[in-house]
């Protein structure tokens, strides 16, 4: 029986596709498309003062030219400022082409409509623009220093300061018996999912249709902003999303110039427009996070228990505000992690710079606060002379404290209040997998063997499956197959795997008899989209109280045709029968016949309808206040987020001579509520975790004082390969099942991500024997370090 397979290791059903070769991709759709291609500012900060396409009009092959002057009604007005809050001072968004001014290098000044890419990257070249150099603001301290502006309207290039406190923080530290203030410092860091941006439109004239295919987190997102942009009915905007090679939060939500001016082409045109983003167009025009400086005050007692806890952030918000504040609010909110500080304050500043936009990346913000958290736990113990580990069990949440309200206000509006957890335990999991005491205990005398190594850990809490809501179809066909659609987008979760496991557990459904579509307006046009670690939650709950419906609903139309009660049916491997009578069984394809008032038959062995009839015209095909048809269309709203919660430790060797950084070992305790499929949950992890290693050792973006990206690319730019992240990760589950959604699960798709740059820097610091408060810190970076605290 393959029915109720919530909880098990399925393999992916998606991979044997990728595998092949057989993903397709928005690059694959449209093939005799014409080709859109951008032309991007080679400067950080400028004024427009002429732009001349004399030198493109006539060359052979270019169909069309737009800059903002070839732009009307809502398309020319700036961009959307998704997510408002009252505490933004000054939120500025760009255009779709750049008006008057560009603020990076890399933002987009016109486009070229051409035959082929060749002939339009050609044309791009040949466009001739008269600019007005203006000083650039590039990095935390220039805009901190605010020397020169990236906006005159946002004094001090703030866009926003915001304090949430639980008391007065500053006299709590200041009556601390210990105290201490540290400055910690995070670079920027890039997402780079293997397969770029990219969108192909088609417009129907006939029809007054629009088709969009792009590589988006967010179709129906998408699809609002293009609807509004181009003045259109919602309802004639289709956008499909194919296979995505990858997204980790930069192809959230905001519509990207590019998704509203290649479907503004196709319809100008009547013709199929597409634009593939290349690899260095990736780096300097799409978006960062990640940068803060950070400065906390801390005051605590002999036991290592936080009395005060004082913090102030300063985030690079880069030279636009799309999204609002939702990256330092997730910073300061989940800071706090699985501790109860009895006084907390957080102070934001969120600054403009001459520098690519900031939109959360897998994570949010949170690896940043976790960094700042847990450089303080290890320095207390480091003060009070204790066990890194013990510090933190002082300052944990117990379990009998759920639901724990933390006193702060979450991203989402709502108080942060955790739903469920076992901090303890986990620490003990943790604790064990890595071998934690056994290898303090042998610590020493690896080293007086010669060996630099060090162990550290890292905690965190993560709020999942945010609203406000999302939703699930579920159609039995006549062949008893389950089609299933949900309208947030895939990118590689295993989504078509996990929520097939939900209906066929919930359904009582052959797994392999589901089949699940994701990110098709057509199919499920209201959606919110893919990020924040929602899907799960989100629409594996809608997807679940719809197979729930469907399910009754089938019970009764059973019931009906076997003449039985309710009660008396049971449903699995899609067939319904009469509990203790052999033979009086009816399949869920037959009951989706008659739930039809057209009825016809399907005959598996020919694949043709056997049968065809009005059915009995006295008699409505399915009970009374129920629609025709073996479906059921539901939708989740969750009360608040759900938080999922992990640990994660590390052993480190570096080289006493090169500064490479060995990991010998990782281990992740993880808790994400039930599972719906561990082995996915894993595999989550795992790629979190390689992430969080490139983040933490290797990737930053390196920009110059003018601000241009130096490392544009991935010969300079620093992802790890498989040499360099660890082959083995070790991963441990708790189950603290949620008590706000009807599955009991929380998120797991960002956890992997979240505390690297704290692990790494707990770890390397024991290893090397002085503060490391900076990240990322590659091995030229620690043999600076090292240059620094040991000159000899
Ligand atoms: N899952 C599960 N049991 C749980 C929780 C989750 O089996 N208790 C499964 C889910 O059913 C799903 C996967 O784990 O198949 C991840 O679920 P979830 O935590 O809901 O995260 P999302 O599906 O919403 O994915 C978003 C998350 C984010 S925010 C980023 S960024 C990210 C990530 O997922 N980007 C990714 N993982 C990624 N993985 C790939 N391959 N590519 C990306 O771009």
């Amino acid at each position: 029986m393959t029915t109720k397979t919530f909880g098990e290791r399925v393999a992916r059903v998606e991979d044997e596709r990728f595998l092949r070769g057989r993903g397709r991709y928005v690059d694959d759709v449209l093939p005799d498309a014409l080709h859109m291609a951008v032309l991007r500012s080679p400067y950080a900060h400028a004024r427009i003062r002429e732009i001349d396409l004399e030198a493109v009009l006539d060359l052979e092959g270019v169909v069309a030219v737009y800059t903002h002057d070839d732009l009307s009604g809502a398309m020319a007005e700036p961009l959307p400022l998704l997510i408002p809050h009252p505490a933004i001072s000054a939120g500025r968004t760009q255009y779709a082409l750049a008006k008057d001014e560009v603020n990076y290098v890399g933002e987009a000044v016109a486009v070229v409509v051409a035959l082929d890419r060749y002939v339009a990257e050609d044309a791009v070249a040949r466009i001739d623009v008269t600019y007005e150099m203006l000083p650039a603001v590039v990095g935390l301290p220039a805009a901190r220093a605010a020397e020169h502006l990236v906006h005159d309207d946002a004094p001090g290039n703030v866009a926003a300061t915001y304090n949430q406190n639980t008391g007065d923080a500053k006299a709590a530290v200041e009556s601390a018996p210990h105290r201490l203030s540290i400055d910690l410092d995070i670079e920027r860091s890039a997402c780079t999912p293997l397969e770029g941006r990219g969108t192909a439109a088609r417009w129907d004239p006939d029809n007054g249709r629009l088709q969009v295919w792009t590589s988006t987190q967010t179709s129906t997102g998408v699809r609002a902003a293009i609807a509004s942009k181009l003045d259109l009915d919602l309802s004639v905007v289709d956008v499909i999303t194919p296979d995505v090679g990858g997204g980790f939060g930069v192809k959230v939500v905001h519509p990207w110039p590019e998704e509203l001016l290649v479907p503004l082409a196709a319809r100008a045109l009547g013709r199929p427009v597409k634009f593939t983003e290349d690899r260095r167009e990736h780096f300097i025009s799409s978006a960062h996070e990640r940068a803060q400086q950070q400065h906390v005050e801390v005051g605590f007692d002999d036991e290592g228990r936080i009395t005060g806890l004082d913090v102030e952030i300063w985030h690079d918000n880069g030279a636009y505000l799309p999204y609002g504040l939702i990256v330092p609010i997730i910073t300061t909110t989940q800071l706090l992690g699985p501790y109860k500080p009895p006084v907390y304050s957080a102070t934001f500043h969120s600054l403009y710079t001459n520098t690519v936009i900031v939109t959360p990346y897998r994570g949010a913000g949170r690896p940043q606060g976790v960094f700042a958290m847990e450089r303080t736990m290890d320095k207390i113990a480091a003060y009070l002379g204790k066990d890194r580990a013990d510090v933190r069990a002082a300052n944990f949440i117990q379990p009998d404290e759920f639901p724990y309200d933390q006193g702060l206000i979450f991203q989402d509006g709502k108080p942060l209040v955790y739903d469920s957890g076992d901090f303890p335990q986990m620490l003990d999991k943790l604790k064990a997998l890595v071998g934690w005491d056994e290898f303090v205990a042998t610590r020493d005398e690896l080293r007086a063997a010669g060996r630099r190594v060090g162990i550290g850990m890292a905690c965190y809490v993560e709020g999942t499956g945010v609203g406000p809501y999302e939703g699930g179809h579920i159609q039995v066909e006549t062949t008893g197959k389950v089609k299933v659609a949900t309208g947030l987008t895939t990118q590689g979760q295993g989504h078509q795997t996990s929520f097939a496991q939900i209906v066929a557990s919930e359904l009582g459904v052959p797994f392999s008899d589901v089949e699940i579509v994701t990110g098709d307006t057509r199919r499920m046009p209201y959606a919110v989209g893919t990020y924040a670690s929602r899907a799960a939650v989100m629409s594996g709950s809608a997807i679940a109280m719809a197979a729930r419906s469907v399910r009754r609903k089938a019970l009764e139309l059973a019931a009906d045709a076997l003449e039985a009660n309710v009660d008396d049916l049971e449903l699995a491997d899609g067939v319904v029968s009469v509990k203790g009578a052999p033979g009086a069984e009816i399949s869920l394809g037959t009951l989706a016949v008659l739930s039809n008032p057209l009825r016809y038959a399907f005959d598996e062995a020919s694949k043709a309808a056997t049968q065809f009839s009005v059915g009995d015209p006295d008699k409505v095909p399915v009970p009374e206040g129920t629609e025709p048809g073996l479906e059921s269309r539901d939708f989740y709203s969750p009360p608040r987020s759900t938080f999922a919660s992990g640990m994660h430790a590390v052993i480190v060797e570096t080289d006493p001579d090169t500064a490479e950084i060995t990991i010998l070992k990782y281990a992740v305790v993880h808790d994400c509520g039930r599972l719906i499929n561990p082995m996915i949950v894993e595999g989550q992890i795992h790629g979190g975790v390689a992430q969080g290693v490139g983040g933490a050792l290797y990737e930053r973006m390196a920009y110059d004082e003018h601000g241009q990206l130096q490392n544009a690319s991935f010969m300079d730019f620093l992802m790890p390969y498989v040499t360099e992240v660890p082959t083995t990760i070790d991963v441990d589950h708790l189950e603290t099942p949620s008590p706000l959604n009807p599955l009991g699960i929380k998120g797991a798709g960002e956890a992997g991500v979240i505390p690297s740059a704290a692990v790494f820097a707990s770890a390397i610091e024991d290893a090397e024997g002085f503060a490391v408060d900076a990240m990322p810190i590659s091995p030229s970076e620690l043999f600076d370090l090292r240059r620094t605290h040991r000159p000899d």
